[in-house]
């Protein structure tokens, strides 16, 4: 493992440019994740259609990737970059490892090749669960990062399976038949444990050492690594300005997604996120925060709080039930050898 001060001063294959929000959680993400990959290994990268890929992507006006002025002979920084249809990030970066073992079992490539998958939720968990799943399940040495925004993003901020409850999107909107997203989120973590993965994450950049601790660890395990980046979304979560990593932070703490890392035969961890509710950030500051679940809560003039509008308490209360069990259901999933 490498020292944390030593991975923040590595090149990201991350690169200036891209035209993600300002403020986009995806893009500190995908920087975090570019340096901790510049490790002296080749990289190859299968990215599925979504904002960080668009936003990255559109040669060739904006090309957001590459190791800089590296030599094109230096391997071990050399870094390759799949684009590809939104399902299909999983099983490409396990074509690509595939190939690169075969070239290494013939002698052919004498270096280690890592490869690494990138998605967003609607990719990994909606049209691309069944890749995912198959992936992890033939045990494909890969990373598999994904960005959770809880939103199909870039099509006009569609709910996804990672929907928060009471969400408002634009296909969950609020009105009086219904209250923002009335659907429970997948429970894509123990699904991710139960088709055999060899580590399952969930953590953001806003835990810095933890997140590239994570990562680290995801390259270096031997079956499917899968790392799920809470990732708050300024255009779609409706937040203001400056606020990205602090709502990463605060909804962890609050129970909305624990920062875990689990790993196959040592079990996991929750990490800063109390299992008791009284000992956790209030939720309705979290909730506060956030546009998308502004038919909920209302800030208190007198004490400057967030509280339930008026009529909005038992709605408040499903969503405290709702975090607390996630908050268990983590605790118990840790709990997994
Ligand atoms: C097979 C297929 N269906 C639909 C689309 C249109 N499409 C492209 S990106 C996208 C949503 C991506 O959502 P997500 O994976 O969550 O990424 P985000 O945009 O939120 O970053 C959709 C529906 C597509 N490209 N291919
Ligand atoms: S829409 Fe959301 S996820 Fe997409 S680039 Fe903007 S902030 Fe990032």
């Amino acid at each position: 493992m490498s020292g944390y001060k030593d991975i923040a001063l590595r090149e990201s294959s991350f690169r200036p440019g891209s035209t993600l929000c300002p403020g986009c959680m995806e893009s500190i993400a995908l920087q975090n994740v570019g340096r901790v990959s510049d490790n002296g290994r080749k990289t190859i990268f299968s990215i599925g259609t979504s904002c960080a890929e668009v936003s990255s992507l559109a040669f060739p006006n904006v090309v957001a990737w590459g190791r800089g002025d590296a030599s094109p002979d230096d391997f071990a920084k050399s870094f390759s970059i799949i684009h590809n249809v939104f399902e299909s990030a999983p099983t490409l970066a396990e074509a690509a490892r595939d190939v690169s073992d075969i070239l290494a079992d013939h002698g052919a490539i004498d270096r280690p090749i890592q490869v690494i998958a990138a998605s967003g939720d609607g990719g990994a968990l909606a049209i691309g669960l069944r890749s995912l799943l198959h992936t992890i399940y033939r045990q494909s040495r890969i990373t598999m990062v994904v960005l959770v925004n809880e939103i199909f993003a870039n099509t006009g901020f569609q709910y996804s399976p990672a929907t928060t409850p009471f969400a408002e999107t634009s296909t969950t909107p609020v009105g009086e038949a219904q209250a923002g997203n009335p659907r429970l989120p997948l429970d894509y973590i123990h699904l991710c444990i139960a088709a055999g993965a060899g580590m399952v994450a969930q953590v953001s950049p806003a835990h810095g050492k933890l997140f590239v601790k994570t990562i680290e660890k995801a390259l270096a395990c031997d079956t499917t690594a899968v790392v799920f980046v809470p990732a708050p979304c300024i255009s779609g979560w409706k937040f203001d300005d400056g606020e990205t990593v602090h709502l990463a932070e605060l909804g962890a703490q609050c129970g909305a997604y624990p920062a875990f890392v689990w790993e196959r035969g040592k079990g996991g961890a929750v990490k800063d996120c109390a299992r008791e509710a009284d000992d956790r950030p209030r939720l309705e500051e979290f909730l506060g925060l956030q546009r998308r679940f502004h038919h909920l809560v209302q800030k208190d003039p007198a004490s400057g709080q967030f509280v339930a509008r008026p009529g909005r308490e038992p709605d408040v209360e499903r969503m405290r039930s709702w975090t607390q069990s996630n908050v268990e259901r983590l605790f118990r999933l840790a709990e997994l050898p």
